[in-house]
C-alpha cells in the first residue's frame, strides 16, 4: 500500500487506477490509503457536471478537455452514470477523440462502476477525487447523471457545479426539480442547434432574476457541444466563479463545511460498523427480530439493550 501511494505521488497512472479500484471496491485497506494521501490533497479544483441522461454531458466534457488542456492544466475526469454502465471503459460519445485524450499524459479518465448502493457510489466518487487530487490533477471534472440524491451528494463535493439542460421541447423549465436549480453555479443549455433554445435560456434567466440578494448569479450559456460552440464561455464562467469563491471567502467556507461533513460521516461510519461487529458477536440477532415480531420484545428497549451490551457508550441517564 505504502508503495502504491508513493507511486501515485510520483505520477504513476497505473497506481492511480489501482487505488481508485480499491476505493470503488470499498476495500478494507482504503482508510490506510486515504490517510496516507490526505496531506497531499487540497490542491485540485473540482467541477461537477450534472443533468439528465442524453443532455450532452460527456460531449461537453470532451470539448472542455480540449479547451482546458490548451492552458496547460492537468485534468482528471470521473464519470458517474449508474444508468449507463460502460462495457469497455469508454465514456465519451466520440470514441476517436476520446482516444486522443487517452494518449494525453495529463488527462486521466475514469468511470465509476455501478456496484453497490448509490450512497456507496457517491462515497467512492468522493474518495476517487481525493486520489486524483493527490495524483496532482489541477482540475477534476465529475460527470454525474441527474437521478436524485446521489448527484446532489456528489455536487456537495464540487467547487463549481454545472447543470446541463436542453431546449425544453414543450416542457417548461419550471417543471425542473427544484433541487437541481438550487445547486447550479452555471447553467448550460446544450443542443442549442435544436429549436426552443432561446425560450429555455429566457426562462432560466427569469427564474434567476426572481432571486435577489444572491452572492453569485449563475450564467446561462447556450452550447452546441457536437460542434464545440460555447465551450470557451463555459470555461471562462468556471474561472469567474472560482475567482468569486476565492475572493469572497466562500471557497474556504465551503471547504470547511466539507471537512466537517467528512469528519461527521466518518465518525458515524466507524460507530456503526464497530457497533454491529461487536453486537453480532454477542447476539443471535435473528432471534431478537423474531421476538420483536411476536411482540415479546419491542424495538425500542431492544435497541437500548444492544447498545448497553457494548462498551461503546456509557449511559448518561
Ligand atoms: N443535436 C445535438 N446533439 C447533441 C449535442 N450534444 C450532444 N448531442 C448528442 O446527444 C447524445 C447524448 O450525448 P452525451 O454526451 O452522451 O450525453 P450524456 O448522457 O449527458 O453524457 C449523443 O448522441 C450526442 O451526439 C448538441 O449540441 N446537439
Ligand atoms: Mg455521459
Amino acid at each position: 500500500m505504502q508503495q502504491l501511494v508513493e507511486e501515485l505521488l510520483k505520477g504513476n497512472r497505473r497506481a492511480a487506477a489501482r487505488l481508485i479500484t480499491l476505493v470503488e471496491n470499498d476495500d478494507r485497506r482504503k482508510f490506510e490509503l486515504l490517510q496516507a494521501i490526505y496531506p497531499h490533497t487540497g490542491h485540485a479544483y473540482v467541477v461537477g457536471i450534472t443533468g439528465a441522461p442524453g443532455a450532452g454531458k460527456s460531449s461537453l466534457v470532451d470539448r472542455l478537455l480540449q479547451v482546458i488542456r490548451a492552458e496547460g492544466l492537468s485534468i482528471g475526469v470521473i464519470a458517474v452514470d449508474p444508468t449507463s454502465p460502460f462495457s469497455d471503459g469508454a465514456i465519451l460519445g466520440d470514441r476517436i477523440r476520446m482516444q486522443d485524450h487517452a494518449l494525453d499524459r495529463e488527462i486521466f479518465i475514469r468511470s465509476m462502476a455501478t456496484r453497490g448502493s448509490l450512497g456507496g457510489l457517491s462515497r467512492a466518487t468522493k474518495e476517487a477525487i481525493q486520489v486524483l487530487d493527490a495524483f496532482g490533477k489541477d482540475l477534476v471534472l465529475v460527470e454525474t447523471v441527474g437521478v436524485g440524491q446521489s448527484e446532489v451528494d456528489i455536487v456537495k463535493t464540487a467547487d463549481t457545479t454545472i447543470v446541463v439542460l436542453t431546449p425544453a421541447g414543450g416542457d417548461s423549465v419550471q417543471t425542473l426539480k427544484a433541487g437541481i436549480m438550487e445547486i447550479a453555479d452555471l447553467f448550460v443549455v446544450n443542443k442549442a442547434d435544436l429549436p426552443g433554445v432561446d425560450r429555455t435560456v429566457t426562462e432560466i434567466n427569469m427564474m434567476l432574476d426572481m432571486k435577489n440578494d444572491v452572492p453569485w448569479r449563475p450564467a446561462v450559456i447556450p452550447t452546441v457541444s457536437i460542434r464545440g460552440e460555447g465551450i470557451e464561455k463555459i470555461w471562462s464562467s468556471i474561472k469567474e466563479h472560482r475567482h468569486h469563491l476565492e475572493t469572497s471567502g466562500r471557497l474556504a467556507e465551503a471547504r470547511l463545511r466539507r471537512v466537517k461533513r467528512e469528519l461527521t460521516e466518518q465518525v458515524e461510519y466507524l460507530v456503526k460498523s464497530r457497533f454491529w461487529e461487536e453486537v453480532k458477536e454477542k447476539f443471535f440477532l435473528g432471534e431478537i427480530f423474531e421476538k420483536i415480531a411476536r411482540r415479546e420484545k419491542d424495538p425500542y428497549s431492544s435497541a437500548c439493550e444492544l447498545l448497553d451490551s457494548t462498551n461503546f457508550f456509557e449511559r448518561k441517564s
